[in-house]
């Protein structure tokens, strides 16, 4: 008997088949059809795990972005696993980094998604922002909430009107504190949208062209920082993940639904090879 595992990375693939093939017979038995994160695309996945969390370190489990831990942030019980808690207390985040030329950011087109738990719902609420909206100056692009809406941010080179013009895109319902939600935003080069547990809530045609960044950022999670802003959620955030692309509706769709990558890269092979071989009645 042997395992053949089939690797999804970088295809356009929902699922991941993981089928065991019995010598001799020649009859393959599909064991676990799990629903796995969209690969294509994927820059950065920051899942919070406990295993994945050294100290002040959280390690991007996909691409090379690890991110420090600022101020006394607590790994918890979350919607995968464990997510980070931030108590609303300014000078928190979580930052990837402060240095934009070391920022591996999307440029053309991307998605950001992720968990959040909200305990509040604050008038700028930044989950995951690599921004700078400062007056008239607005560039770059986050995630968060505009009170009890989410709100995807987004500055393109086309819409620019000399120093950047940010458009924040609010979901059409609100929401209420105290529960997990799946937040999306996605921008294809002429087309932003804001999908909230897997629904579009709204789209904007207001921006095209390359993303307009400025020259520094707080590239962070957990708070709405610029240089002159430092409001810090209270709630947990859980399963970051960042694109290069924008992913379409049925993407969305299936990453709500997934509980991870189809082969784990933090060291959780094990875990599915036994769960493989329990299926399989070894
Ligand atoms: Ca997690
Ligand atoms: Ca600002
Ligand atoms: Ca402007």
């Amino acid at each position: 008997m042997f395992l053949f595992v089939m690797n999804a990375r970088r295809k356009r693939v929902a699922l991941s088949l993981v089928a065991v093939l019995i010598a001799g017979l020649g009859v393959a038995i599909p064991v676990a059809a799990q629903t796995v994160v969209i690969e294509d695309g994927l820059i950065g996945y920051w899942s919070f795990d406990k295993d994945t969390v050294k100290g002040k370190t959280v390690a991007d489990i996909w691409g090379n972005q690890d991110a420090e831990i600022i101020g006394d942030l607590q790994i918890v019980p979350g919607k995968f696993g464990e997510a980070v808690q931030l108590g609303g207390g300014a000078g928190a985040r979580i930052q990837i980094t402060d240095d934009i030329k070391k920022a591996e950011l999307p440029t053309e087109e991307m998605t950001v998604e992720l968990w959040v738990w909200d305990e509040q719902f604050i008038e700028w609420g930044g989950y995951m922002v690599a921004v700078q909206d400062n007056g008239a100056f607005e560039k770059g692009w986050l995630l968060g909430t505009r009170w009890k809406a989410f709100s995807f941010a987004l500055s393109s080179e086309d819409a620019d009107d000399g120093d950047g013009l940010l458009t924040y895109l609010n979901s059409g319902n609100s929401y209420d504190v105290n529960e997990w939600h799946h937040v999306v935003g996605t921008y294809d080069g002429k087309e932003m949208k804001i999908y909230v547990d897997g629904k579009l809530e709204g789209t904007s045609g207001v921006q095209s062209g390359p993303i307009n960044y400025p020259d520094r950022v707080f590239f962070s999670m957990g708070a709405y920082k610029d240089d002159n802003e430092d409001f810090v959620l209270k709630g947990m955030l859980d399963e970051v993940r960042l694109y290069d692309r924008a992913l379409s509706e049925k993407e969305v769709s299936n990453n709500l639904e997934a509980e991870g990558l189809a082969v784990d890269p933090a060291g959780k092979l094990s875990l599915t090879w036994g769960q493989i071989k329990a299926a399989a009645g070894r």
